[in-house]
């Protein structure tokens, strides 16, 4: 691919353009592209011990090697200036910068991501810091992992630490990366790090990612130039459900609310939802688990809301008679046979729309993406909006030529991309969005299985290899407008 910066495109005032000042990006994550797990004093965080237990990752996987980007970011931030990103969002590995979760930081580790930053900074792409993508240090868990209280006031530790090293450079942060995945898929169905199957461990790691986040805005907001703009990406559920049934909206009510309300809730209406309290009082203690002062740490203000989005989540109740059963988790996708990650919500299935699926077997639909927006745009009312995560994994592969087509994933970019500007035509104030992902990498459980790249990884030579979805999504950084269909 040739370079396509962005500054040399006309302007495109074509019904299908994007607001001037659109920030167009890609993200990744440090365990699912990182690599170089044991060098420069890195310890093992929750994801190198799950990932190397038999059994938790298809095929055995690991993020040994991944995509080795700590010792190729340079050539990776070319690929980046090739797309013209006027922003890349990475998350930073804790235990690269605080191997044991505490004291003071490792250099060696900071100074990858100095380097990493200074890279993206001369080639005129703007850093987009994630503190936490799901790669607790692993003493950490040892003392008890997010259901521990301790560990939220050792995440706003380590932010502050990030912040002293990147905070002169680094303008966009992003506290927690969906922790929702962190809380109730790796305390509640266990089908992620650390492997835990309890909601109680579940919903108490909640309330403590919801403290960290909190305690860690107010941690950036101290070491960070006025300036920094302080986000949280969370994967909210669009969920729908299955009919109009007063049985099935309760049904997507509750999931909304273990699903949604119990992040949002907290950090933007200043405390949790009575319905959720109620739904899941059975499982926790929330009077015990929630101190004084917390709500008001949790609510402290964000310049804007990350949202991550893939797919609509479709809920009906459980025929009466029939007993609860670990369907619910295996029909969301979440792991066959293991428990449902939605705490108190055993009873609720979930259910496919028919139609297109990505290779995760997630359904295709936009609206999805256009509906979410547009509710948060009515709920919170002058908060900017970010996507901070869309995309799709497909059964990519090179031809013998070594070209790889993905019209499916065009398709997919194309139909979620709409989505997003007609949120904005109807008033919603989105400001960017990060496609996941730049390159091929680690997808968690399913180890490599899955390609969500942009770049095809061939992971014996480590080669990268522009899809067209690559060439597509340049052209529409450049016009920054969607093209014409049949493009
Ligand atoms: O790969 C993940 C990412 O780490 C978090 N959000 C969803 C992506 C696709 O599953």
């Amino acid at each position: 691919m040739t370079s396509a910066r962005p500054e040399s495109a006309p302007a495109d005032t074509s019904v299908r353009a994007f607001p001037a000042g659109f920030l167009w990006g890609a993200a990744t994550a440090a365990y699912q592209i990182e690599g170089a797990v044991d060098v420069d004093g890195r310890t093992p965080s929750i994801w190198d011990t799950f990932s190397r237990t038999p059994g938790r990752t298809d095929g055995g996987d690991t993020g040994d090697r991944a995509t080795e980007h700590y010792h190729r970011y340079r050539q990776d931030v070319r690929l980046m200036s090739e797309l013209g990103l006027g922003a890349y969002r990475f998350s930073v590995s804790w235990p690269r910068v605080q191997p044991t979760g505490r004291g003071p930081a490792v250099e060696r580790g900071l100074d990858f991501y100095r380097r990493l930053v200074d890279e993206l900074l001369e080639h005129g792409i703007e850093p987009a810091v994630t503190l936490y993508h799901w790669d607790l240090p692993q003493e950490l868990e040892d003392a008890g992992g997010w259901p521990a209280r301790s560990t939220a006031e050792r995440f706003a530790d380590y932010a502050t630490l990030v912040a002293d090293a990147l905070g002169d450079r680094v303008n966009l942060w992003t506290t927690l990366n969906e922790p929702w995945c962190s809380a109730f898929l790796g305390y509640g169905s266990g089908v992620h790090a650390p492997g835990r199957a309890d909601w109680a461990a579940a919903l108490r790691a909640a309330h403590h990612l919801n403290l960290g986040h909190g305690l860690a805005v107010e941690a950036l907001r101290t070491a960070l130039p006025r300036e920094a703009r302080i986000a949280v990406s969370l994967n909210l559920h669009e969920v729908r459900p299955l009919t109009d049934s007063a049985t099935d909206r309760e049904a997507a009510r509750r999931v909304d609310a273990v699903g949604n309300r119990v992040f949002t809730g907290p950090m933007l209406n200043g405390g949790y939802p009575e319905d959720l309290l109620a739904d899941t009082g059975h499982l926790v203690d929330w009077p015990a688990l929630v101190h004084d002062g917390d709500l008001a740490t949790i609510a402290r203000p964000i310049d804007l809301l990350g949202v991550n989005y893939y797919t609509p989540a479709v809920a009906s109740a459980l025929p009466d008679g029939k007993a609860p059963d670990s369907a619910a988790a295996s029909d969301a996708g979440h792991g066959d046979g293991a428990q449902s990650p939605f705490a108190g919500c055993a009873d609720v299935l979930f259910h496919h729309a028919p139609g297109r699926r990505t290779a995760m077997g997630w359904p295709i639909d936009p609206t999805g993406l256009s509906d979410l927006l547009l509710r948060l745009h009515r709920e919170h009312p002058g908060l900017p909006l970010m996507v901070t995560e869309n995309g799709a994994a497909f059964d990519d592969r090179p031809t013998p030529e070594g070209a790889v087509h993905d019209p499916q994933r065009i398709d997919y970019l194309r139909g979620h991309l709409d989505a997003v500007r007609r949120a904005i035509a109807a008033g919603a104030d989105v400001r960017g969005y990060f496609l996941w992902s730049l390159m091929d990498n680690f997808e968690w459980a399913y180890g490599y299985g899955k390609r969500f790249g942009l770049y095809y990884v061939d992971y014996a030579t480590q080669a990268r290899t522009a899809k067209d979805s690559a060439r597509w999504y340049a052209e529409v950084i450049r016009r920054g407008a969607l093209p014409d269909p049949c493009v």
